[in-house]
């Protein structure tokens, strides 16, 4: 399709105010993003590229898109689900001259017309989460390549998928690894992940967590924050895993750790967050209890066997907004939350913007990174790179400073003795 800069396809321009308020809100609380925005407002190092992203049109991602056009790029936006957008916030970014085509509840269809859309600008860089967008580019359109410098990914299954990609020697352009970020990794996945989660099956269920077993599939960084929020609520944590040092850990957190056989017979409530496929299928429904709460927090929606869920049922109705009831033959009754798909995005509104002000920082530093390689005539190599040690200690500083905290520094003679090999007992 023709490309027109400022173009927008949303639910509903009319939702924009309500949106505004709510990226107000995010800007309020994400502190790093603001003086990033600050600092590079006036000098602009992002001018004549333009990007298109691929990623959850939230309040937060609203902050980062706005920051990077202060910074002088030219964006074209689509969600990278097609549960996750809030249309109040599609509608605030186009309102103020985003281009961007997202509303919530797309067609499989829509989703991918959304990310071809993005391309039609022909992008100097992209942003993803769950690499759709740079798939696309990869299997319909490869010749955009040539104009392209690079890519950032923001989350664990996407960076992955990448990485095997880049060994195949299959990627035509280089990726930042953002997701791999200590300032991400460590914060969104565990801290993020573990309350909007259980925010998402709050709002879905209103259920209480106290005195629950709680099946908390995959004790990854995800899974762990999950396990915690969901241990301090009362629950009773119960960790599935297929690798031994995560189970250990959950084991020694004090939470019960079982295989998913066992587990399914017991557990009230159950998230996956293992970024792997059938981890929930028939036969764990059929020795669920009646009532059981089924949902998933990883990016995909293939970690739930729907189908087979679909195959034992007799009925299923819409009992609230993001809870399905799933009748079976013998009348017990499986609850599945947002049909399958990443449950705190899809029925709540993610993480909080305080811990993707970090995450968002990588990604905005790492698209400056990308731009910098190319105006210094660098031509990177078509493959993985991870974020740099600066970079995080110096995102982590500014959240320090804005969170009121100050550290000590190491003295000259602490710096010689760490590096003295010769240093005895
Ligand atoms: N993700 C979680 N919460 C989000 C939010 N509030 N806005 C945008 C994206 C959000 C998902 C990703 O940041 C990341 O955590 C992942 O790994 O997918």
């Amino acid at each position: 399709m023709d490309h027109k800069e400022g173009a927008y396809k949303v639910r509903d321009i009319g939702l924009a105010g309500e949106g505004r308020k709510k990226i107000e809100w995010a800007e309020s609380r994400m502190p790093v993003m603001m003086e990033l925005r600050k600092k590079y407002e006036d000098t602009k190092p992002l001018k004549g590229y333009k990007i298109a992203g691929c990623l959850h049109v939230t309040k937060e991602t609203a902050v980062l898109i706005e920051t990077l056009r202060a910074a002088g790029a030219q964006i074209s936006w689509s969600g990278c689900n097609p549960l996750s957008t809030q249309d109040d916030i599609a509608a605030a970014l186009a309102e103020n001259g985003t281009e961007i085509y997202a509303w919530h509840g797309q067609s499989t269809d829509e989703f991918y017309w959304s990310i071809e859309r993005t391309l039609d600008m022909k992008p100097n860089l992209t942003l993803d989460d769950g690499a759709d967008l740079i798939f696309t580019v990869h299997n319909k359109f490869p010749e955009l390549a040539k104009d392209i410098i690079g890519g950032t990914e923001e989350t664990t299954t996407g960076v992955h998928r990448l990485r095997a990609m880049a060994a195949d020697g299959k990627l035509i352009y280089p990726v930042i690894a953002v997701n791999d970020a200590e300032t991400k990794w460590d914060f969104d996945n565990v801290y993020g992940t573990g309350q909007s989660s259980l925010d998402g099956i709050l709002r879905a269920t209103s259920t209480l967590f106290a005195g629950k077993n709680f099946v908390v599939a995959g004790h990854g960084h995800c899974g762990t924050g999950c396990a915690k929020r969901a241990s301090g609520t009362g629950s009773s944590v119960i960790i599935t895993e297929v690798k031994a040092t995560a189970a250990l850990k959950g084991a020694l957190e004090g939470y019960q750790v079982l295989p998913m056989k066992e587990a399914a017979k017991i557990g009230d409530i159950f998230i996956t967050a293992t970024g792997v496929k059938d981890v929930i299928t028939k036969e764990h429904f059929e020795v669920m209890k009646d009532g059981a709460i089924v949902c998933n927090t990883g990016h995909y929606d293939c970690e739930i066997d729907i189908d087979a869920l679909e195959e034992m049922s007799v009925s299923k109705r819409t009992v609230r907004p993001n809870n399905e009831e799933y009748t079976l033959k013998d009348g017990r009754r499986i609850y599945l939350l947002a049909q399958g798909r990443l449950v705190n995005l899809a029925a709540a509104e993610g993480h909080p913007s305080e811990v993707m002000d970090m995450s968002f920082a990588n990604q905005f530093m790492s698209q400056i990174r990308l731009v910098d390689e190319d105006k210094a005539g660098n031509k990177l190599d078509p493959t993985v790179y991870d974020i740099p040690e600066d970079q995080d200690q110096y995102i982590a500083g500014i959240k320090l400073r804005t969170l009121g905290y100050s550290i000590d520094t190491l003295t000259p003679e602490q710096e010689k003795y760490l590096n003295d090999y010769a240093a005895g007992t």
